[in-house]
């Protein structure tokens, strides 16, 4: 994988995902059935022909979405750095005004808004990235588009390129300002000639904008893992977690699986420990609703991040720490690292530690905190922080220590 060489992406962090269009409408439900997995598949799913699910636009009519509201919300109670949004899907359906489509929020539905430059006009006003996702390859909707699942042979997937996906990149990239990324994605039997060419129009547009890993062929600039999979070993390179706060990207109104604040958190502080950014998925309502539990979970997470912010954006990934330890999750900078308790201890306690400390506080108040390197049976190689009484029944709060070394140094487990 190439370097991202954006200064922006590897310093974020967390940044918020949003999966809508007209999958939204039916909310995880087709003629009564409910769809298995992820909600924006219903489509594909069910094989509903393209004559029965176009109509669904004229369903689409969301009067309460509020790009202002949901940028702020964004920006000032969660945290986050930047945003992506689903201006085309797989389903074919586009999110803005497109003029070589037709089939789009703006010409097929009652709402008649064009969202995309409303969010662009808010990421402006609240200096929040915005980044496109779109499905260059599976398009539902054309013929020519491929399609998961079923034979794709005869389809003609040069005449979908230059007919539907490059008009509508270059769309995106010339009417909204300025785009943050293209968040590709499956690139099914795309050759290295296709990707390249998507690659180059990117760039020949803007030359700033990043180029998401599942553009195909190795030809993107950071690396995507799978829905909430985190690599393990240290990955050499700019990379990123999507994910969910329950089991769908697209809106499903019977999917009520959400991952509370804290498993949220233990993943953005795990991925950020890595050195990778977390972009976490809400899914709107048909109505342009965010789910209130989407709302809450965030709200709380996002408290955290902001008392805690220097613990997570633009730090840096840190050798693991030898022990698997449930309680903390370690971040760091250079001469920097926060331990991050996630789980309420009685006691702050690092074994196989042997970084020289010179001062530990308390990261939400800022207050000096004591702490001791070795013990009464050996003199190195741990370290103990006293931390306030309140603090022993507390979980969610960070412990900054200025080291002397640049990052983490462990002790041999042998001594
Ligand atoms: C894709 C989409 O099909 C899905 O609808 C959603 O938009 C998601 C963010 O991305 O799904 C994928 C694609 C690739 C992997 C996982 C889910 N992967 O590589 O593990």
């Amino acid at each position: 994988m190439k370097d991202t060489k954006q200064q922006w992406f590897k310093e974020a962090k967390y940044g918020l995902f949003i999966h809508w269009g007209l999958y939204s409408v039916l909310a995880g439900e087709w003629k009564g059935q409910e769809v298995e997995g992820i909600g924006e598949w219903i489509m594909n799913r069910f094989r509903i022909p393209v004559e029965e699910y176009r109509p669904l636009a004229k369903q689409f009519n969301p009067v309460y979405f509020n790009a202002d509201e949901l940028v702020r919300r964004a920006k000032e109670d969660w945290g986050m750095k930047y945003i992506v949004i689903t201006t085309k899907h797989h389903d074919g359906f586009a999110m803005y005004d497109s003029q070589c489509s037709d089939y789009n929020i703006v010409k097929a539905t009652p709402f008649g808004r064009d969202i995309l430059k409303e969010l662009q006009l808010a990421c402006e006003k609240y200096d929040m990235k915005l980044g496109f996702y779109y499905s260059q390859a599976q398009d539902w909707d054309d013929p020519d588009g491929y399609y998961a699942g079923m034979d794709n042979s005869k389809k003609d997937f040069r005449a979908y390129l230059e007919r539907k996906c490059k008009p509508q990149l270059r769309e995106l990239l010339t009417n909204y300002g300025d785009v943050a990324l293209i968040w590709f994605d499956t690139p099914m039997q795309m050759t290295e000639e296709e990707s390249q060419e998507l690659f180059d129009l990117v760039k020949s547009i803007q030359p700033n904008c990043l180029v998401s890993g599942r553009i195909g062929n190795h030809l993107g600039e950071y690396m995507s893992t799978g829905d909430n999979f985190i690599p393990l070993q240290p990955y050499a390179g700019d990379w990123e977690v999507p994910a969910t706060l329950n089991d769908t990207w697209g809106f499903k109104k019977n999917d009520h699986n959400w991952k509370e604040a804290d498993h949220i958190l233990r993943l953005l502080l795990k991925i950020n420990s890595r050195g990778g950014n977390y972009l976490l998925n809400i899914g709107p309502t048909a109505l342009g609703d965010v789910p209130e539990d989407s709302i809450r979970i965030l709200n709380q997470v996002g408290d955290f991040v902001k008392k805690n912010a220097e613990a997570i954006y633009a730090t840096k990934a840190i050798p693991a720490p030898v022990y698997d330890m449930e309680w903390v999750t370690i971040t760091g900078r250079p001469h920097k690292l926060y331990l991050n308790v996630i789980k309420p201890t009685r006691r702050v306690h690092i074994t196989a530690f042997d970084n020289h400390v010179t001062h530990a506080y308390l990261v939400e108040t800022g207050e000096d905190l004591e702490f001791q390197i070795g013990g009464p049976t050996s003199p190195t190689g741990h370290i103990t922080v006293k931390i306030p009484e309140e603090y022993k029944t507390k979980a969610f709060y960070t412990i900054g220590l200025d080291i002397e070394e640049e990052t983490l140094v462990n002790k041999d487990l042998d001594w």
